[in-house]
């Protein structure tokens, strides 16, 4: 393949995004705090879905919503079914990138399982399929030659991301919640500090952060009242209706024709059945 003349634009996003997000003012350790002032949008797994990305731009028209936040997370690893599709889910994670290099201020991204996989080279099957060879081959395919700059720009951009966020008016958002039986011996400092690699490997809390599961509502407000908050916005877990309440948690899935998305106003306290009532779904975006 000839050399892409996208390549530099997608790398320096990428390194420019990384740059943006180590640097993040709202960010405390490996935590983004935001105010109470303006909304919030919270999003669920994105996994390569363009479409969804570009009605999330059109209904946040940031360009003109200055008051305006957007929390994205897991946006690699598009599913691919047979041989010949391809994961191009390289494609939202360039054009995230860009879009928080051209609002800074309003974009912001999370860690998650998936990224952090692809980071540490960790495998992840899905029907049989590596879906980190399935997403390098997709780099290979859009950028030829440069295809390795680009994935250690990516790689860049992953271990610059945060854990989680938190909002005044009492919302912790993150990828996933360590599974019910850790959520005891889970040490919220963590949260604000950078974690360091083996807190991010198998065993380890920031590790456990972004792949638990199986969550009840009894575990769910056990951790509320560990973190000091009122509620929770999660993703990780596949919705196929596009979300779920569980107690005081929201798990959101962005991925899909049915996918949502939450617009979190800060400015007062929001109950669980308040944040239900403000989910939208993409599908209700022209
Ligand atoms: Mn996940």
């Amino acid at each position: 393949m000839s050399s892409p003349p996208d390549a530099d634009h997608a790398v320096r996003s990428l390194r420019e995004a990384a740059g943006l997000l180590r640097e993040d003012p709202i960010r405390r350790g490996a935590t983004l705090h935001f105010g109470n002032a303006g909304q919030l949008v919270l999003t669920g797994d994105m996994h390569g879905n363009l479409k969804n990305f570009e009605k999330l731009q059109r209904f946040c028209a940031l360009e003109r919503s200055p008051a305006r936040y957007v929390l994205l997370h897991e946006l690699i690893h598009q599913e691919v079914q047979t041989e010949r599709d391809m994961d191009l889910s390289i494609d939202l994670l360039v054009a995230a990138a860009a879009w928080k290099v051209a609002f800074p201020d309003n974009v912001y991204f999370m860690q998650s399982n998936h990224e952090l996989a692809q980071l540490r080279g960790q495998e992840i099957t899905k029907g049989g399929r590596s879906v980190l060879l399935d997403f390098e081959r997709g780099v290979a395919y859009r950028y030829g030659r440069h295809a390795a700059g680009v994935i250690d720009a990516v790689c860049d951009y992953i271990a610059a991301l945060p854990l989680a966020a938190r909002t005044a008016n009492g919302v912790f958002a993150s990828h996933s919640l360590p599974d019910p039986l850790l959520l005891e011996i889970f040490d919220p400092t963590l949260l604000d500090r950078e974690p360091t690699p083996q807190e991010l490997s198998p065993g380890g809390p920031a590790y456990s952060l972004v792949w638990g599961r199986f969550h009840s509502p009894e575990a769910v407000q056990y951790f509320a009242q560990k973190l000091g908050v009122s509620g929770f916005v999660i993703g990780h877990t596949p919705q196929e209706d596009g979300y779920k309440v569980i107690g005081r948690m929201i798990i959101l899935a962005s991925d899909h024709n049915h996918g949502c998305f939450l617009p979190l106003d800060l400015n007062r306290p929001m109950t669980v059945e308040q944040m239900e009532s403000s989910i939208r779904k993409f599908v209700s975006v022209p």
